[in-house]
């Protein structure tokens, strides 16, 4: 464990083999690697089940992206467990750790640019969104989670560490604004207020969570260890995809009949008539 967390200096360009190695020496972060695939796997066909008489096409739509949300999970979490998107960075001058080797585990920034559009696509349609507002969420949130990436990632200057991070908490504010502003009115007229709202609140909880412990943890002000982080975002990973997930999906499964009677006007993914 001590190797996997280290506070001191540590060996230099450490290499694939060599990660995964370390890996496998510290039991609980293996686990909870494996644990998550798991998780994900099982859910991926809890979820094929619990979609498997809708007929609508944009409910299908719905179900299809909610399904991506547990498949980008288990390629997310291999690439952890392989070593593959881990490294130890040198953190710059500045840090709380400068000098030293810090775990980076970007593979979780790179794969939040994959699973985070999947649900912000399933909220927009549930709440009967237009193009423009749904271009404009997924966009902001992939900027905001490369520019997340590029704040782990940056080696040079503590202060360019942060700039990224500005930028990135910039793009969540867009996400923030059309998932608190604009889909609540849109939900209103398409008749998914209720469930929109309850999963809006959660989605909007859990994912202040993230930037948070982003700034707390070893790749910002580094107040909290590597391995309690990666808890961290584990944790809110089954809030913000999982139980939102199942909760979207099992209104979906009863409801399905208000989605396909959503206004004409509103049509992303409906069949033509
Ligand atoms: C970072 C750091 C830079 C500032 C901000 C962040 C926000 C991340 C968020 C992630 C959500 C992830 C989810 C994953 C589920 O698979 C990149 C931590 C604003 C909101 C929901």
């Amino acid at each position: 464990v001590a190797q996997l967390h280290p506070l001191t200096a540590t060996p230099l360009e450490m290499t694939q083999p060599e990660i995964f190695e370390m890996i496998q020496d510290d039991q609980l972060l293996n686990a909870s690697f494996w644990v998550n695939i798991a998780l994900a796997g099982l859910v991926t066909l809890l979820f094929v089940y619990m979609g498997r008489n809708l007929e609508d096409s944009r409910a299908k739509l719905i179900w299809v992206a909610t399904l991506m949300v547990p498949l980008v999970s288990i390629s997310s979490y291999t690439g952890l467990a392989s070593g593959l998107t881990i490294s130890f960075l040198e953190m710059p001058a500045g840090h709380a750790l400068a000098g030293d080797e810090v775990l980076t585990m970007w593979g979780r920034y790179l794969t939040w640019t994959f699973s985070t559009p999947m649900i912000l696509l399933a909220l927009g349609l549930l709440a009967g969104t237009n193009l423009t507002k749904l271009f404009t969420a997924i966009t902001a949130d992939i900027a905001m989670c490369v520019t997340g990436l590029a704040a782990a990632m940056t080696t040079s200057s503590y202060a360019l560490r942060w700039f990224w991070y500005f930028i990135s908490c910039t793009f969540f504010l867009v996400v923030l604004y059309v998932l608190l502003a604009e889909w609540p009115r849109d939900a209103e007229a398409a008749g998914t207020d209720e469930i929109f709202g309850l999963l809006r609140n959660l989605t909007v909880v859990l994912w202040l969570g993230y930037p948070i412990f982003w700034a707390l943890g070893a790749e910002g002000l580094a107040v909290l260890d590597v391995a309690i982080t990666s808890w961290a975002y584990s944790i809110l990973d089954i809030g913000a995809k999982y139980i939102f997930a199942y909760l979207l999906l099992n209104w979906i499964a009863t409801n399905e009949r208000v989605i396909a009677q959503q206004p004409a006007g509103i049509g992303i993914g409906a069949e033509p008539e």
